[in-house]
């Protein structure tokens, strides 16, 4: 690349014959975005480097059918502009996936952003060069920039698991992925669909499969909790009512540790301490509600494995009650505990099994291979003319693992982070100066309303390089102490909860190999305190040079 081949808006400097920037930013989704422009704003020369051919993100990617917001949409949007957040009008309860892109390319439009982002690029690796204390970034066409500070945001949930099954390459129908969907749609009409996996991506993309396919036959290995969403178009008095207030609600919904909520009062006891029948009409009223809400009724549901069933049965008899035939009900309860995997929220998912083109195959205990025609478990084969996988993400790490980086002395990060990740304040890794990872484990991340975690994190690092540059430092680096005090703080919390408990992505169960370790950090208000406080405190447990 040279200084000139950079995106208009990015300006033109060099250093050593390379082109230089201030930071490079990886990733245009809502991490990216916001830091391209947050930085912009401090004066630095921002080069944003995506791998899509526009901005978005999660939101480019997962275009697959029925693909939605399970936060609501007029807490799922950037609160850092009052006159954005004002102009913006949302139309429904949950965002379709198209509406969310299109408010993404608003705010791309609104604050320039486009004209610094280099699209249809791959960060292939990073190295930190000691003798002038610079990153060098490296794309995938092989180009150099050299850049100050590196910020990763690349994504909780963007590098997708596709698992190698037996026999794929010989099947002669097309094979989707939910996280890589066609820009142009999949049209499934006349066709006989599988899909694979019911996460939230297959809870919300097989009832439209359902209703489009001739026939959809869904492999289901273990089975979910999924509450309604109770969707609904949104009220123009509900959407002045918070906008009259937009700024106190967005305070309100970053104390709460969900980072959304806060117009819907969690419960205050345990579940245990009120009767029966109290809470079931308890239970019962969340239900009603839709979304989330459901597990916010009692505040002992993810320490109490005792509290937790009941709002396990609740939602198991919920199942039993909505499908018809009583085999299918039983393969579609979930044996484990509720919320311990990230709980889904769907529209008609469980009625879908109601229909007569719809079956389901448990793959539970036997194995699942492609042949030519399908899908084969045990002896059976399924006719098949399209497989979609809605088999989830390599979470967390993957897409960060994808990138060569390599600090001090020439160590990987996949080295570092072998046994699973370690860092400080889920931002910073010791041995990486001046790198930064938006809404990365060890951070309540995927725990909280994304934005919220993300503007947390812009924002934090937004003042730490104003205070650098003002204080004449030019590295920000973790020490080796403060990263393994954090990710013992990380799993000590983790540990007084249910969560480690089950195979979820949230452990990297659902990759083969990869290390079993709760990677986000629960609790987003005190954590948003301690990364103040550190600050005020001088950037405790970081050396400056
Ligand atoms: O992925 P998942 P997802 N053979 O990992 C199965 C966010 N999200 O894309 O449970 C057979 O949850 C796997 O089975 P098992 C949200 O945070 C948000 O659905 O591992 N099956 C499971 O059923 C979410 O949690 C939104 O036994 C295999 C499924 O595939 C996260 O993204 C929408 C398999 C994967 O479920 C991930 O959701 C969508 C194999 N080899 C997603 N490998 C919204 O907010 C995996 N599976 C709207």
């Amino acid at each position: 690349m040279d200084a000139d081949s950079l995106p208009s808006g990015v300006g033109l400097a060099t250093r050593s014959g390379k082109p230089a920037v201030d930071a490079v930013v990886v990733g245009a989704g809502f991490g990216g975005m916001y830091s391209i422009h947050k930085l912009t704003g401090l004066g630095l020369n921002v080069l944003g480097i995506e791998a899509g051919h526009d901005v978005g993100g999660t939101w480019y990617w997962n275009r697959y059918p029925g693909a939605r917001c399970d936060v609501e949409s007029m807490e799922y949007s950037y609160s850092f502009d009052e006159d954005l957040q004002q102009e913006w009008e949302w139309t429904e309860r949950y965002a379709r996936q198209p509406e969310i892109l299109s408010y993404a390319s608003h705010v791309a439009d609104r604050f320039d952003l486009r004209d610094q982002i280099l699209f249809n690029t791959r960060v292939a690796s990073a190295r930190f060069d000691e003798s002038d204390d610079l990153w060098v970034v490296r794309t995938d066409s092989g180009t150099e920039v050299i850049s100050q500070y590196l910020i990763l945001a690349t994504g909780m949930l963007s590098s997708a698991n596709k698992p190698s099954f037996e026999g794929m390459d010989s099947f002669k129908g097309d094979i989707y992925h939910t996280g890589q969907w066609p820009q142009d749609g999949v049209d499934f009409a006349g066709k006989r669909v599988g899909v694979i996996g019911t996460g939230s991506s297959g809870i919300q993309s097989i009832p439209v499969i359902a209703s489009e396919a001739q026939h959809l036959t869904v492999f289901q290995r273990t089975p979910n909790y999924s509450v309604p969403a109770k969707n609904r178009p949104l009220d123009p008095e509900e959407i002045a009512e918070i906008k009259a207030i937009y700024p106190e609600f967005r305070a309100a919904n970053r104390q709460q540790s969900s980072g959304f909520g806060s117009l819907r009062p969690r419960g205050e006891v345990g579940a245990l301490e009120v009767d029966a029948e109290v809470r079931t009409a308890e239970y019962e009223r969340r239900w009603n509600v839709g979304g989330f809400d459901f597990l916010r009724g009692y505040v002992d549901l993810m320490i109490n494995s005792e509290s937790n069933q009941t709002a396990a049965d609740f939602a198991r008899a919920k199942i039993a009650e909505i499908v018809s035939d009583p085999e299918t009900a039983k393969l579609l309860s979930p044996t484990q505990l509720i919320g311990c995997k990230r709980l889904c929220v769907d529209t008609d998912y469980f009625q879908t099994y109601n229909r007569s083109n719809v079956d389901l195959v448990d793959i539970s205990e036997r194995p699942l291979a492609f042949a030519k025609d399908g899908l084969v478990v045990g002896e059976d084969l399924t006719e098949l003319d399209c497989v979609v996988l809605a088999t989830g993400f390599d979470a967390m790490t993957g897409s960060i693992s994808k990138i060569e980086i390599a600090g001090r002395g020439g160590v990987t990060m996949n080295d570092k982070w072998s046994a699973g990740p370690v860092n400080y304040l889920g931002l910073t890794i010791a041995g990486f100066p001046n790198l930064f990872t938006i809404t990365g484990p060890g951070s309540p991340s995927v725990l909280t309303n994304m934005i919220v975690a993300i503007e947390q994190h812009v924002e934090w690092i937004a003042d730490a390089v104003a205070t650098q540059a003002a204080e004449g430092y030019k590295t920000l680096e973790a020490t080796e102490v403060a990263e393994s005090r954090w990710v013992n703080h990380v799993n000590s919390i983790a540990d007084a909860t249910l969560f480690p408990s089950c195979n979820s992505w949230y452990v990297g169960a659902n990759v083969p190999g990869k290390p079993r370790v709760f990677m986000p950090l629960i609790g987003f208000p005190d954590y948003a305190a301690e990364c103040d406080r550190v600050a005020q405190a001088g950037y405790e447990g970081f050396i400056r040079s």
